[in-house]
């Protein structure tokens, strides 16, 4: 095109992994123009990125997998439990043919900038390859963990050797084979990459600031006969996860854990332990996430489960979380995790009591010496949930940036639209069940309410919705009256923004369940778009 007269489309959708590819389907089947731009030479998303060793799912493969679809359910075979990075990666691959979706994937491109003209209503988006294309919707399907948390590190650059953050993984080139080896942090990526790392490596040194609660994956083969017989009433089982309170299924407690005496409760955590899932310790009692009491006999369970497993006793001790209760960060499923640390090769550091200093040539300083390592693993985590927005700068109403309006922290109505910002939607984003959820079902129904409401605009030659200020007050006071019913808000985590230096203190998800969530977004379309404008541009 020439630059006076760029591209133009009806929708754009940024991001092309598992939200981005279904919203483009969806759009798509409505008629639209679409086209996503994927800033990753290829398509995927987090699992095109996330190529660290031992890179899992820790929701059911089953489970974790589009539902829209009764004939992809049926095709499909998923080999594990839990699904590897690889064979998520292949079954993204496998959707995006069999939908015929690549076509309309601008691979290898970053959007870079939004502006909303505001007489005409719609976006000009501009790319990191100088293309620019306008759009009456934008679709921001771009990830709620995708936004690398930067290594704030002093010394990273200085580093003579490999050094890789598991969420920016080399596609090869990366071994272990007698290397000494540095992980910096113990969340989901690091307690995933430890074992498979420290079984390759000559030697394994984990840097350890905060010590995760690791449950048992449990993860093996699906056998045949589990898969016919899930598969026999797949359409009744998505039906399920959809009308669930977290996107998976199963029989929600009727107790609280301080009801029953410890025998009983010790019997229901070791079942949950050995049920290999990772809410199954949640799921035991009502009040797991509510009762700091009743947390802590959670807490304390898997407390003893360390100690039995790790043979020292002081490194049990510093594997033991206690300064968070259990659950209020999101909880880890490991393969082996605890028991790599009763290998010889293996070392554990607490950044506690000897606090990193920098990394420096040949390894990493710590208060009590240098560290010397051939290559430094960061398992540092990201910048959730609002990262991946704001890293566009994106203009609004009145030449009003989202990044201005969110310095305080993310503000939007239903956790899909900021109001100032029209026609521009979010799938997994702030203030939504997104990351409290199976991601997968979350994701569907965001962009199924989102579709309908496009084609709710179009079949009514309206051109324009955006939020009103009050319904969005309103909805962040909700999320934050949710919130403040768990024991979710008082504990630094990436839910709370606190893992980011200089990040505003917002409890960023709706707590509310994906279930209530569901009928919040569903009433307010069945009633018209309540707390929305609608208009039509009069150009
Ligand atoms: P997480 O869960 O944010 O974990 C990051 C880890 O890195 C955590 O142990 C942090 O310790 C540690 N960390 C972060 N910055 C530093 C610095 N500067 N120094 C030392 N240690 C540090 O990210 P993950 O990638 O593991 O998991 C993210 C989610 O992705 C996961 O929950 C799944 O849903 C998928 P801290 O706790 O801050 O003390």
């Amino acid at each position: 095109d020439p630059p006076s007269a760029p591209h133009s489309v009806d929708a754009v959708v940024v991001g092309a992994g598992l939200s981005g590819l279904y919203q483009l389907h969806r759009l798509r089947e409505l008629g639209l123009t679409a086209m996503a731009f994927e800033a990753g030479d290829d398509i995927g998303g987090t699992w095109y990125w996330n190529r660290y060793p031992g890179a899992r799912c820790d929701i059911e493969s089953m489970s974790y997998s589009y539902s829209f679809s009764p004939e992809l359910d049926q095709e499909w075979e998923w080999s594990e439990r839990y699904a590897s990075q690889p064979e998520i990666l292949r079954y993204i691959h496998h959707v995006a043919d069999r939908f015929d979706l690549r076509g309309d994937v601008v691979l290898g491109t970053r959007v870079t900038r939004a502006v909303y003209d505001e007489d005409r209503h719609f976006w000009r988006i501009s790319t990191n390859t100088a293309r620019v294309v306008t759009a009456r919707f934008v679709i921001l399907a771009t990830g709620c963990m995708s936004a690398p948390k930067a290594p704030e590190i002093p010394g990273a650059d200085s580093f003579t050797g490999q050094i890789h953050h598991t969420a920016q993984w080399p596609h090869e080139g990366v071994s272990f084979t007698g290397r000494r080896v540095a992980v910096i942090g113990t969340g989901c990526s690091g307690v995933q990459a430890i074992p498979v790392i420290a079984a390759e490596a000559a030697a394994l040194t984990v840097f350890q600031r905060t010590p995760a609660y690791v449950l048992p994956a449990h993860n093996r083969p699906l056998r045949t006969v589990e898969v016919k017989e899930l598969k026999s009433h797949y359409p009744q089982f998505r039906q399920a996860q959809r009308s669930s309170r977290g996107g998976t299924v199963f029989e929600p407690p009727t107790r609280s854990a301080l009801e029953a005496d410890e025998a009983e409760r010790t019997a229901s955590y070791e079942a949950a332990w050995d049920s290999g899932l990772l809410n199954g310790l949640l799921r035991t009692y009502t009040d797991i996430l509510t009762d700091g009491t009743a947390n802590e006999t959670a807490a304390e369970f898997i407390r003893s489960k360390i100690r039995s497993i790790v043979t020292d006793p002081a490194t049990a001790e510093l594997l033991s979380p206690r300064t968070f209760p259990f659950a209020t960060k999101r909880p880890c499923l490991g393969t082996g995790y605890y028991a790599t640390y009763n290998l010889p090769h293996v070392r554990l550091v607490d950044l506690r009591t000897t606090p990193l200093e920098t990394i420096t040539p040949r390894g990493i300083r710590t208060s009590d010496g240098e560290h010397i390592v051939d290559t430094i693993v960061l398992a540092t985590g990201f910048d959730a949930l609002t990262g991946s927005q704001l890293a566009i700068d994106i203009v609004g109403k009145g030449g009003v940036s989202l990044r201005t309006k969110w310095a305080d922290g993310p503000r939007n109505y239903l956790g899909l639209v900021s109001s100032g910002f029209p026609n521009l939607f979010t799938v997994l984003g702030p203030l939504s069940p997104s990351v409290l959820t199976n991601i997968a079902v979350s994701l569907e129904q965001q962009v199924e309410w989102i579709t309908d409401c496009i084609n709710h605009l179009r079949e009514r030659g309206l051109t324009e919705i955006d939020a009103t200020p009050r319904a969005e007050a309103d909805w962040s006071t909700r999320v934050a009256e949710l919130a403040a019913r768990t024991l979710y808000p008082a504990v630094d985590s990436w839910y709370t923004g606190a893992n980011v230096p200089g990040k505003p203190r917002v409890f960023l998800a709706y707590a509310g369940g994906l279930d209530r969530y569901r009928e919040e977004c569903d009433a307010v379309s069945r009633g018209g778009y309540a707390g929305f404008v609608l208009s039509a541009s009069p150009s």
